[in-house]
């Protein structure tokens, strides 16, 4: 079985799409944002549905489409830990696994071009991302980038798969479309046959003028892409209120910042409804019920500064965000600063009519679990 490789011509880049043939589960790895109709479009002419999406690193030509992938395909996202992508609901370590069907791919912790860069090896092809070009490798002057490490995890790390491992990279600029470890191990310019210094010294005498976008598409892949155009800018900002609380902000905005330490999330759906629809792992969880006396309740009050941990901004969640600015409101008034999930775990209909997306926590690619 082979990968389907898509070609994003305008930054060279390499999109992979796997699949499951029984379930017709689907991965795809380094998907672009410019070719998401593309993609879309190849899923529904294969019959496919997307249950992750992958990045190798975080790119520097261009702009990831993963979040929106989520949004619109149902796919979780996942991301090298090392990476910075905090809005990716899998921060995967070197070694572990993502199932569809009943395939399996394995992220390999391949620093070098980036300090997080991982390579995927599913049955016997490996995705490179940048680590591994065909006859070439990624740079390794920005992103903390190291020749170094390069050099390892291509020869100690790459080079330990079987020879006959198809080599599927994250970019050819000369219209290659893959090559095998064999191959690359016995013809690779800049490592076959060569010194771990041979090789720090080629790097270090590229000088590869900057690559163009890579101010824009840095900080906007540290978000899954949502922070480049006008909606996802305002995605990514907290949008202030008038009404007794801090802020409104989106699922993934509140997701970076639990992932940074600076936020704590409460959950304030029912035990119930939790069972029934899903959890958010590490949320706190704490009921606001729709009765009058909720908003002097003692019990709530308390747990809610004890998950506040004195001074941590708490993002709260609900169904679809209306019992989150009730909570939100009596967590202001007890001194917290507190925000409100829009759309909460499952969206609301009229608010995504409003503002075209914003599909809720289970459907933006943040983790969640059935039970
Ligand atoms: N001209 C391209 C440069 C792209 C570039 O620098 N690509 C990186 C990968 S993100 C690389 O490692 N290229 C290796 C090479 O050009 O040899 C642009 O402006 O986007
Ligand atoms: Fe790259």
């Amino acid at each position: 079985m082979k990968p389907i490789q898509l070609f994003d011509p305008a930054s060279s880049t390499y999109t992979y799409v796997l699949f499951d043939q029984a379930t017709r589960e689907a991965l795809i790895i380094d998907p672009v944002d410019e070719q998401i109709e593309r993609d879309l479009a190849t899923l529904r002419e294969y019959g496919l549905k997307l249950v992750w999406t992958v990045e190798t690193h975080a790119h520097a030509d261009h702009i990831t489409s993963a979040g929106k992938l989520a949004e619109l395909a149902g796919a979780r996202t996942a991301a090298p830990v090392g990476c910075g992508i905090g809005t990716a609901g899998v921060q995967l370590q070197h070694g572990e696994t993502l199932s569809f069907g009943g395939e399996v791919l394995k992220a390999l912790h391949t620093p070098g071009h980036t300090e997080g860069s991982m390579s995927f090896v599913w049955r016997n092809h490996v995705f490179t991302g940048d680590t591994l070009l065909i006859n070439g490798c990624g740079r390794t002057d920005f992103q903390s980038g190291s020749a170094q490490a390069l050099f390892h995890s291509i020869t100690q790390i790459l080079f330990a798969l079987p020879d006959d491992t198809t080599v599927w990279p994250g970019h050819d600029y000369q219209g290659r479309t893959h090559s095998t470890i064999g191959q690359e191990k016995t013809g690779n310019a800049r490592v076959a046959g060569k010194s771990e210094a041979e090789f720090v010294a080629i790097m270090a005498a590229l000088n590869l003028p900057k690559p163009r976008r890579i101010d824009e598409a840095v900080p906007a892949n540290l978000t899954s892409g949502l922070r480049h155009d006008l909606d996802g800018a305002l995605l990514m900002q907290p949008s202030p209120v008038q009404g007794g609380y801090a802020g409104d902000v989106s699922a993934p905005l509140a997701w970076q910042w639990v992932q940074a330490g600076e936020a704590v999330l409460v959950d304030v759906r029912t035990d119930a409804e939790r069972e029934w629809v899903g959890f958010v792992p590490g949320a706190v969880p704490l009921a606001w019920k729709q009765w009058p006396g909720m908003a002097l309740n003692p019990a709530f009050d308390e747990q809610i500064c004890a998950a506040a941990a004195g001074d941590k901004k708490l993002v709260l969640m609900c169904r679809s965000g209306v019992r989150s600015i009730a909570a939100a409101k009596r967590a202001t008034e007890l001194g917290l600063e507190a925000y409100n999930i829009l759309g909460g775990f499952e969206g609301d209909p009229d608010a995504q009519a409003q503002r075209g997306k914003l599909g809720g926590w289970r459907h933006l690619g943040l983790p969640w679990r059935q039970n």
